[in-house]
């Protein structure tokens, strides 16, 4: 049964229709609801009271334009704040880099022998005996990897998935998949909470190690320097800097922003200073071998997931 893959179980897009996924949870244009219960309320209103009426007279054209543009800008910055209702985690990232594995292992208890993913699966992982979220896995290949936008009306968070023993060849194509993702981030409407970002630097179990420094330090390093080397060559070039290989291909828009940063590097590319939110890190391994070694029921994915866990429980 497991053979036949993870596709087969739960291909998410395709049932859309008929399985309500991902449920149309965009949070409602409160806008347009509140201009029509306002004109609702205007008929049915009680004459003005005599302690309301001096309170708004009382107030200065100036003050009122002021406080007309500010009310809605707090509206909208709150809104920003206030954390994705969605009860989906994106499995986003390059082709290879274990995406398929860590959801069988979460799901399974094993890795399940994978091939290319060619569409989204999705399946929902009972973190305790109250909470569960929905895990959708999308393949990394080009032609496919834009599917993570149908979903993100329902993301509370979002991993994007590096091989920690691979990026130091294919840092660019890792970099170019990431900035399509900062990219989507920073183009979502105010009105739509933020998903959480974590990058998590995965297969940390190839990297070789010295004895003072642990793998999950030296592939959370490796990944972060890395991408920040090769996206801040991107913002260079989109700023009329050097050139980038591959930066403004077919099917690739050469303006597309996502990098800015403010903060004491002066809009260099860095994680802790872009503008689009808080990223985070983390490392992760699964153990890979044949479809009959489980791993130990009660960690629900090995070690090398812990912590993964725990990130995934507290969002
Ligand atoms: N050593 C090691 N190998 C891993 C680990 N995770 C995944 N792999 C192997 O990496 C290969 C690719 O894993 P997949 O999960 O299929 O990769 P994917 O991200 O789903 O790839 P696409 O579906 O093409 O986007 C498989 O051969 C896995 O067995 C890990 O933590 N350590
Ligand atoms: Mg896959």
């Amino acid at each position: 049964m497991f053979g036949l893959g993870l596709s087969r179980l739960t291909p998410a897009p395709s049932d859309r229709a008929r399985t309500q996924w991902p449920p149309n949870s965009r949070p409602h244009n409160c806008f347009s609801c509140f201009s029509h219960r306002t004109a609702m309320d205007q008929t049915h209103r009680p004459e003005k009271t005599p302690e309301a009426y001096p309170l708004v007279a009382g107030l200065s054209p100036q003050t009122l334009g002021i406080a007309s543009f500010l009310l809605p800008l707090v509206f909208i910055l709150s809104k920003r704040k206030s954390g994705s209702k969605g009860n989906a985690f994106l499995l986003l990232g390059p082709p290879d880099s274990g995406k398929t594995a860590i959801l069988s292992t979460l799901v399974y208890k094993q890795t399940l022998p994978t091939h290319t993913s060619l569409q989204s699966n999705s399946s929902v992982v009972e973190l305790s005996s109250s909470k569960s979220l929905r895990i959708v896995d999308v393949p990394g290949h080009p032609r496919v990897r834009d599917q993570f936008q149908e979903y993100l009306p329902d993301a509370k968070a979002i991993g994007f998935v590096v091989d920690t023993s691979t990026v130091s060849r294919n840092g660019a194509a890792v970099a170019e998949h990431l900035h399509h993702i900062l990219n989507a981030l920073t183009s979502l409407p105010p009105s739509q909470a933020l998903p959480r970002l974590l990058i998590i630097a995965h297969k940390s179990d190839l990297l070789k190690t010295t004895s003072s420094t642990t793998a999950s330090t030296l592939a959370v390093n490796r990944v972060t320097t890395i991408l920040e080397r090769e996206l801040e060559k991107r913002r260079a070039s989109q700023s009329g800097g050097v050139g980038v290989e591959g930066l403004g291909a077919e099917g690739e828009r050469a303006d597309m922003g996502g990098l800015e940063c403010s903060g004491a590097s002066g809009g260099t590319f860095k994680f802790a200073e872009w503008e689009g939110g808080e990223v985070e890190f983390l490392a992760t391994s699964v153990k890979v071998g044949p479809a009959n070694e489980a791993v130990d029921e009660k960690s629900q994915g090995g070690d090398g997931l812990a912590a993964f866990l725990e990130w995934i429980n507290g969002i």
